[in-house]
C-alpha cells in the first residue's frame, strides 16, 4: 500500500491574494509530493509498507534509526491536514461547541488567536504551530520541522505550516503577518470543529 498525494480541497488560486497559486504550486506540488514520493521509497518492501500513515508515524516516533521515515511521513500527515484547515472566506470566529471549549480553555478568542499567533511566530526556524485536544482542554503547541501532536498522543484541531516555504513568495520574511491574514481570513472553522 503506497501513500497518496491527496487533491487540494480547493483551487490553487482560491486563497489569494493570503497564499498565491505560485506557493501552492511549490508547496503542494513541489514539497509536499516530494514528502510522499521520499516516504514510499523509504517503506518499499518492508513492513512499515503495509501500514497506515497514521501508524507509521506512531511506529516511528522517536526511533533515531527511522527519522527519515517519520520525517517524510509526518510532513505528508501535517501538510494533508493543513490544506483542510483554510478555505477561501474562513478566519473570523467559530461559534457552537467550539467557541465553548476555546473559552473555557483560554478565557477568549482574543486569547486564543494572541496565544496561537505567538507560538507560530516564535517558532523558531522551521515548523508548525497547533490548536490541540489535550485531554478536556484545548491547548496550544508548537512544533519542530516535522514532529507532529500525533507522535506525542495529542489530537491535532488546527494547524499552520511556519516553514519559510509556506509563506516567503507571499510574505518574504514577514511571518507575523502570514499568520494574522491566516487566522482573519483562511482559517476553516468547521474543519477545526469537525475535529473535535
Ligand atoms: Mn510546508
Amino acid at each position: 500500500m503506497s501513500v497518496t498525494l491527496p487533491e487540494l480541497p480547493f483551487a490553487k488560486n482560491a486563497l489569494e491574494p493570503v497564499i498565491s497559486a505560485k506557493t501552492l504550486e511549490f508547496h503542494h506540488g513541489k514539497h509536499h509530493n516530494a514528502y510522499v514520493t521520499n516516504l514510499n521509497k523509504l517503506i518499499e518492501g518492508t513492513a512499515l509498507d503495509k501500514e497506515d500513515l497514521e501508524s507509521i508515524i506512531k511506529k516511528t516516533a522517536g526511533d533515531a534509526s527511522q527519522a527519515g521515515v517519520f520525517n517524510n511521513a509526518a510532513q505528508v500527515w501535517n501538510h494533508s491536514f493543513y490544506w483542510k484547515c483554510m478555505q477561501a472566506g474562513g478566519g473570523g470566529e467559530p461559534g457552537g461547541a467550539l467557541a465553548e471549549k476555546i473559552n473555557a480553555s483560554f478565557g477568549s478568542f482574543a486569547a486564543f488567536k494572541e496565544e496561537f499567533a505567538k507560538a507560530a511566530a516564535t517558532q523558531f526556524g522551521s515548523g508548525w504551530a497547533w490548536l490541540i485536544a489535550d485531554g478536556d482542554k484545548l491547548s496550544i503547541m508548537k512544533t519542530a520541522n516535522a514532529d507532529t501532536p500525533l507522535a506525542h498522543g495529542k489530537k491535532a484541531l488546527l494547524t499552520i505550516d511556519v516553514w519559510e516555504h509556506a509563506y516567503y513568495l507571499d510574505f518574504q520574511n514577514r511571518r507575523p503577518d502570514y499568520i494574522a491574514d491566516f487566522l482573519d481570513k483562511l482559517v476553516n472553522w468547521e474543519f477545526v470543529a469537525s475535529n473535535l
